[in-house]
């Protein structure tokens, strides 16, 4: 203990032990260990590159970037639909071989949502509010049928809410899923430095330590051994994707497939932006690298161009589902490749924090900074990495908001408007509204059918037909 307080002192760090003596043996050593764990010459760097650094300026990039280029759907002007046909029997080969694992990010915060607990414990669905992470379980649950192989399912925690969602999926007997398939492990943490790069206290034994972003997790795969597992599992494609969105094809054979065809190390799907303010990353190009450029960061000018046919120019927005290559994965989160690594990023936040007379001090501007790696950083290091575009109604629709765009409304009214889809298409009248809301608040689950395809073969399979009506759950 006292040579990680000696090391603090001399780095400059000495006040995260200034009330270490008033601790008690058992604070000490909690202190003491959470201290071990920070990288005090990284943090240097960081102090000095982000906090101190001049940074670079967002109309710096501008001359240099580029819009990324994309496979757009098969049914888009320059669509290839022989193309799609051969991307989805390849997915589906890989999936039927045991290839694939899901993996999904949930080591955020969730703040703005407000929701007081895991994101993926929120009730998202019209009728049953089943969760963000029920919806997953259910869709990698049906892709298992489908293959004939069971999908094993890696979820990201951190320390935050860790504990709480393994025994959310424990009292759920994980939702039908083998329990053996589904496998947690937590992110790494990054402390809180205020303007001058000092580590902050969250408490006087205790370091203000945060989540280093969901770029963690690929030295997560790595450090928990998940990596190995898959290895050893014959799972070399990770289909990658975030708690937040449960319209998510959580497995997608297509997509699944092109990332084959082409050799790629990551592949990432887009939709077109839908206003140049909308929060999402865009795909560029930099020095022939593909890139993801994120909305905070695009410089304004950029973000308004417009095409001859009056599209934004760089429209590629990026919704954060990715196909990863388990060696791709290995290279980066192992650290052993000196030239591929993740840069951090750095947020300006408001963090309470324990003062040098023991205060709590609860700031109402932002006082700190947080560090954080952003996966999609990792795109320049990917060879061969391909993007493909697809139909924003099928896969996206998050929940960020508590009102609002993003929100629990948006993202069911989304639900429903597939459900409505589907059932159209397979002969059932339904009222809808304008925008395609259906007015019955019904509900499909994915082991009734995950698609439209699938959804009318359930249909037609019933020998009671049930009127869609409100309440009605199809399982
Ligand atoms: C993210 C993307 C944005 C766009 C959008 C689509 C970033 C920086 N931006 O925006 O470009 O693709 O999503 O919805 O990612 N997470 C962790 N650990 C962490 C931090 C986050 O697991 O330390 C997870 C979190 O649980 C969630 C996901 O990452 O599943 C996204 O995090 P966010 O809500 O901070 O990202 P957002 O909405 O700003």
């Amino acid at each position: 203990m006292e040579s990680v307080r000696q090391t603090f002192e001399e780095k400059g760090q000495g006040q995260v032990f200034a009330h270490f003596d008033s601790l008690s043996e058992d604070e000490q050593k909690v202190l003491a260990a959470e201290a071990a764990e920070i990288d005090l010459e990284e943090l240097d760097q960081l102090v000095s590159g982000l906090v101190k650094g001049s940074g670079s300026k967002n109309e710096d990039i501008a001359d240099s970037l580029a819009p990324a280029e994309f496979i757009p759907l098969p049914d888009a002007e320059n669509g290839n639909p022989a193309l799609w046909e051969e991307a989805l029997k390849k997915g589906e080969a890989a999936l039927r071989a045991g290839r694939v694992a899901a993996f999904t990010v949930a080591g955020g915060q969730g703040t703005r949502l407000g929701y007081d607990g895991p994101k993926g414990t929120f009730g998202v669905t019209p009728v049953l509010q089943k969760s963000l992470f029920q919806v997953f379980a259910e869709k990698i649950l049906a892709s298992s049928k489908i293959y004939g192989k069971p999908i094993p399912w890696y979820i990201l925690t951190s320390v935050i809410n860790h504990d709480e969602t393994v025994a959310f999926f424990e009292e759920n007997d994980y939702f039908g899923l083998p329990s053996e398939k589904v496998h947690f492990f937590s992110q790494g943490l990054m402390p809180a430095v205020d303007g001058e790069g000092k580590i902050l206290l969250a408490e006087k034994g205790r370091i203000a330590l945060s989540p280093d972003g969901h770029g963690g997790a690929l030295r997560a795969l790595v450090r928990s051994g998940s990596i190995r597992e898959m290895e050893a599992d014959g799972i070399d494609i990770i289909s990658y994707f975030q708690v937040d969105n449960p319209l998510v094809r959580c497995i997608d054979p297509a997509f699944i497939g092109f990332h084959l065809l082409n050799h790629s190390e990551l592949s990432s799907k887009m939709v077109p932006k839908a206003y140049p303010e909308e929060k999402v990353g865009v795909f560029c190009e930099k020095d022939d690298a593909a890139l993801v450029v994120e909305y905070s960061d695009l410089p304004e000018r950029l973000a308004q161009e417009k095409d001859d046919a009056g599209n934004l120019r760089f429209r590629a927005g990026s919704i954060a589902i990715h196909v990863f290559d388990r060696n791709f994965i290995e290279r980066l989160g192992s650290g052993n490749d000196e030239s591929a690594r993740l840069p951090f990023h750095l947020a300006n936040k408001k963090v309470a924090y324990v003062d040098s007379d023991g205060n709590t001090i609860n700031p109402d501007e932002p006082n700190a900074f947080k560090f954080e790696m952003f996966v999609f950083d990792a795109l320049p290091f990917a060879k061969n990495p391909v993007i493909i575009e697809t139909a924003r109604e099928d896969d996206f629709s998050p929940v960020k908001n508590a009102e609002g765009v993003d929100s629990p409304q948006t993202s069911r009214d989304d639900q429903l408007r597939q459900y409505a889809r589907w059932a159209k298409a397979a002969g059932i009248e339904l009222d809808t509204d304008d925008t395609g809301v259906p007015r019955v608040n019904f509900e499909v689950s994915p082991l009734f059918g995950d698609n439209a395809e699938r959804f009318a073969a359930s249909w037609e399979a019933l020998s009671h037909k049930p009127a869609l009506a409100d309440g009605l759950v199809l399982v």
